[in-house]
């Protein structure tokens, strides 16, 4: 079992954590995965459609059976339509997510949202700016309400692009206008992705997945960056902070509370609660040496990186936290959330609360938040959580005796900015002087098609030492936390030129910059060097890598980096091997419509060769030195 376990993660908590809950006989994500194999080929390629019920249909990828579904449609027709919509389900995700945030802005604009308030007038101020509202003499109030219903209006269909589109190079603005990519409006370019991919209407693969572009890019420019916007107004600006990360961050002696999802609206609240002295003193009395409250997967990462709070785990560990059976409580609220975890909780006493009226989950108590009840709710469910420490089974509790890592976290683009000291100019002249070669945002998810996080730590090693900055979001940067890499230490593993800049500054070598919807943070940092060196993103030596993404939310990201003119690398192949015309759309075509192609590579010692090879092409391209490769 325990060479099982190896195949699974490369995580040392994540090891001791799969052989407790193989003797605890509870299942995980990996068993799961074995017991679906083999998976369907026909889905695996994206052969297969289910759009109408005159199918379902499939297309046989060797020639010998039907070639067209009922209605006609061909390999390529499928591929793109299936790609699509895969796509438009990741925007409608990170864009509903942006938009639950404007909604509570407008509730704080309304003095009906108690458990809120502005926490950032300057960056209110800035982004009302953008949005062309008169800012002089208005108070803070009034000015959210007025940007909030501003927003609101980008994910209508009334304006012809989206606001924050403006934050993009002219060039690059003028690539989008010239390809017919320029996101008009969020929910319009979802809502016609669905459209077009109804039986029927759109059955030309090239545009479908023009559209299907436009569409991640309405996300990226538009929900996601308001989510990113809104977040920052409301519960602050990330800055520079120390934390911690793996299982060892929880504590055998205090009330652990584990929140998880995305959204900082609910787990903010929960924080705030936790501080509370009477709840403080409540778990003092039940014999509790304090609360513990720690984060999972992306509203974690929202949390360390405002709060500087500890980091229990990435996606695949989800499972594995609660199996230390040390969790009395997991506040749960959207996006990839396991609907398996409830199972897990129930081999312990650990109580599964689901808070969001658009995601509950089997064998969750739910307890539904809204602005105007948040802290209430927040307050009630760390009493609960309290009040089940004494629960706890003894038995059952095995924290796995890892040290906590330490992380920095907290570096939003300001927070970069503001390092440089003020102004972009110093990582470009470092850039320029090929101290530093490049830059790479590795992102997204774990996935059990990969072993748990080798992925990320092999492509990361690999870059760093070849003197590129990385920037991490999402379940990434758990996985670099936890290896160490966001530490002034880890400056010993970066190439010469990279731990000079780092040092100078005092930053690691691999920067956290947020949660999944924070890869919009990335764009506005390549806009911002692209703008100072007066050339298009896609000029820069700069690329973006998910090495084992999952998500539909994941491949809208990848679009969007591409889209905007980031060569991007995928680990898993996404389902579209069915039609090598999408294949070569994808990883060729695009280089001559948007000036990026995404590069699919499994094994990440190949992908970081790619990517090295990318960025010093990219600088020999701007005259810069070059390094063979
Ligand atoms: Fe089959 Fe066409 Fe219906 Fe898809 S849309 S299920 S290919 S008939
Ligand atoms: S949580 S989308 S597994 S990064 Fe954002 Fe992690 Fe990917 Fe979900």
């Amino acid at each position: 079992m325990d060479a099982l376990h190896d195949n699974y993660t490369v995580t040392e908590d994540g090891r001791a954590l799969l052989k407790k809950a193989d003797n605890d006989q509870v299942e995980t994500v990996w068993d799961r995965h074995q017991a679906q194999q083999p998976h369907c080929g026909y889905c695996e390629t994206g052969l297969s459609c289910r759009n109408c019920i005159m199918g379902p249909c499939r297309v046989d990828p060797f020639g010998e059976g039907p070639q067209q579904g009922v209605c006609g449609a061909d390999a390529d027709i499928i591929v793109a339509r299936n790609l699509a919509r895969m796509i438009a389900a990741g925007a409608a995700s990170h864009s509903d997510h942006g938009r639950d945030l404007v909604e509570v802005l407008l509730k704080v604009a309304e003095g009906k949202a108690a458990g809120y308030s502005i926490k950032d007038p300057a960056k209110l101020h800035s982004v009302a700016a953008e949005y062309g509202l008169a800012v002089d003499g208005k108070d803070d109030l009034t000015l959210a309400g007025e940007l909030a219903h501003a927003m609101q209006e980008d994910y209508g269909t009334r304006k012809s692009s989206v606001t924050l589109l403006a934050r993009a190079p002219e060039k690059r603005r003028a690539i989008w206008e010239k390809v017919g990519m320029t996101p008009r409006g969020i929910d319009r370019e979802t809502s016609e992705a669905m459209h077009r991919t109804h039986m029927g209407v759109d059955n030309d693969w090239v545009s479908i997945l023009v559209h299907a572009m436009r569409n991640a890019l309405s996300d990226g420019w538009g929900g996601s960056m308001i989510a990113t916007e809104v977040s920052d107004i409301l519960f602050g600006i990330p800055q520079p902070n120390k934390s911690t990360a793996n299982i060892g961050v929880l504590q055998d002696d205090k009330v652990n509370i584990v929140v998880h999802g995305h959204n900082p609206v609910v787990s903010e609240t929960v924080v705030a609660a936790c501080n509370a002295p009477e709840l403080l003193k409540q778990a003092e009395e039940n014999g509790a040496g304090g609360i513990n409250l720690v984060g999972v997967c992306c509203t974690g990462n929202e949390l360390m990186m405002r709060h500087g709070l500890p980091m229990a785990g990435n996606h695949l560990m989800t499972e594995l936290v609660l199996v230390t059976g040390a969790v009395e409580m997991m506040i749960v609220d959207y996006q990839c959330i396991m609907p398996s975890i409830s199972q897990t909780a129930a081999c312990y006493h650990t109580k599964m609360i689901s808070t969001s009226e658009k995601a509950k989950f089997p064998g969750m108590e739910h307890h539904e938040f809204t602005p105007e009840n948040a802290y209430q709710k927040a307050e009630g469910l760390v009493k609960a959580a309290v009040e089940n420490f004494s629960r706890r089974n003894q038995n059952r509790v095995a924290i796995p005796a890892v040290r906590p890592q330490e992380v920095v976290s907290g570096l939003s683009v300001e927070a970069i900015i503001g390092a440089l000291g003020g102004t972009p100019d110093p990582l470009i002249d470092a850039i320029k002087a090929g101290k530093i070669r490049g830059a790479v945002g590795v992102v997204g998810c774990n996935n059990p098609k990969i072993k748990h996080d080798y992925g990320h730590r092999e492509l990361t090693s690999q870059l760093i030492a070849n003197d590129i900055l990385v920037l991490d979001t999402g379940c990434v940067s758990v996985a670099h936390a936890k290896a160490g890499f966001k530490t002034l230490d880890a400056l010993e593993q970066a190439g010469p030129g990279l731990k000079e800049i780092c040092t100078a500054l005092g930053i690691p070598p691999v920067l956290h910059v947020g949660s999944c919807v924070d890869n919009v943070r990335i764009l506005v940092l390549v806009s911002a060097l692209a703008n100072t060196l007066g050339c298009d993103i896609s000029d820069l030596p700069v690329a973006g890598s998910a090495p084992e993404w999952y998500s539909e939310k994941a491949a809208t990201i990848g679009c969007y980096f591409v889209a905007s003119g980031v060569l991007t690398h995928l680990g898993p192949m996404p389902p579209v091997t069915g039609s090598m015309n999408v294949v070569n759309l994808l990883t060729k075509g695009l280089e001559d419509v948007v000036g990026a192609t995404f590069a699919i590579e499994p094994d990440p010692q190949k992908a970081s060769r790619i990517i090295i090879r990318h960025i010093e092409n990219k600088r020999k391209a701007l005259g810069l030195d070059s390094r063979d490769v």
